[in-house]
């Protein structure tokens, strides 16, 4: 072995979430570019920081991750936080743009792929977000499936969260998980929720409790060692839209997207603008509710986790 492996060297881990790790105690991995790309201010940063309280309700610590002027981070400040809600500029770094942000010195947010990675490298089990990148409608035309997806086959880590953003093509996500060999759950519903929505009309196994869900991430390490699992918590029931509300809302954000020309990465934040603006803000309000609620849930599996010794 020489100095040029993989050897840990651009990562920090902050004091508490390093102690944290190394204690076995729960700790829950938030992703940022949730609050530089998909929610507007001052949304974004109010539900940076609900996110982080939540996660220390349940007695675990919250270590959201970001590149702060090239140095890779896990486990934010409080003006760290604030940077990223209210910088403008902030890049949205997946898992291959996290080398480029560190070696040019810029700030990033992660995604959920990107999140993971770091969380895996730092020792912590679980993440939550809002709803989880996946296969793209038109895939057939521009073939844009999120990286979210291959990095849950790299990095045993369990994601909570609504499911997959409602902008995606479901069937067709669930479909790549299945080939990619990653579990979805859904957690007292056998219902997968549709992000925005509670139904999706397709079926996932039902967890109960949070120790079930730390016993099947167990299991799953055991027999498919290296995967993550997506475990689905339904949104928010006096927020969340119907089927049909969901599908006229997110049909004309994808005509107008589309329309505009909109490519790449700047589609999934681009697409969450126009439903935030074309629902009169009722989806950022429970856009935020969710990523409270699964951030809870996230603290709470993990605080199982910990117990079983597994932190
Ligand atoms: N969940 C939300 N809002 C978001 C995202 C998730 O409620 O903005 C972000 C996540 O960071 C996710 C990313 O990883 O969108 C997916 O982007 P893409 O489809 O370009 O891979
Ligand atoms: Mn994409």
């Amino acid at each position: 072995l020489n100095d040029c492996g993989p050897t840990p060297r651009l990562i920090q881990i902050s004091p508490e979430v390093a102690a944290a790790v190394v204690d076995g105690r729960g700790v829950v991995a938030l992703e940022s570019s949730v609050i530089s790309q998909g929610l507007p201010r001052p949304h974004n940063l109010e539900t940076a920081l609900a996110c982080e309280s939540a996660v220390r309700e349940t007695g675990a610590i919250p270590a959201t991750t970001a590149v702060i002027n090239g140095t890779v981070k896990v486990g934010l400040t409080q003006p760290e936080l604030q940077r990223l809600a209210l910088e403008d500029g902030i890049v949205k770094a997946g898992t291959r743009d996290l080398a480029y942000a560190a070696i040019m010195g810029v700030s990033a947010a992660t995604t959920v792929g990107a999140t993971i990675a770091l969380a895996n490298m730092s020792g912590i089990r679980v993440m939550a977000t809002g709803g989880i990148g996946g296969v793209h409608r038109g895939y057939e035309n521009h073939g844009d499936v999120s990286h979210d997806l291959t990095q849950l086959t790299t990095s045993p880590v369990i994601v909570v969260s609504a499911g997959f953003k409602s902008i995606l093509d479901l069937p067709r996500t669930l479909e790549w998980l299945e080939t990619l060999g990653v579990s979805v759950y859904g957690f007292q519903t056998e219902q997968l929720p549709n992000f925005y929505s509670a139904y999706s009309g397709f079926s996932v196994p039902r967890l109960d409790t949070f120790q079930s869900v730390a016993d099947a991430y167990l299991a799953g390490i055991e027999f498919n060692p290296g995967h993550g699992m997506v475990v689905t918590n339904p949104p928010p029931p006096s927020l969340a839209f119907t089927p049909s509300e969901l599908d006229e809302i997110v049909n004309r954000a994808l005509i107008e997207s589309e329309s505009a020309g909109v490519t790449g990465k700047q589609v999934t934040p681009d697409l969450l603008r126009r439903i935030g603006e074309s629902s009169a803000g009722r989806s950022i309000e429970l856009n935020k509710r969710l990523l409270i609620a699964n951030a809870l849930l996230a603290g709470d599996v993990a605080q199982s986790l910990a117990t079983a010794g597994c932190g």
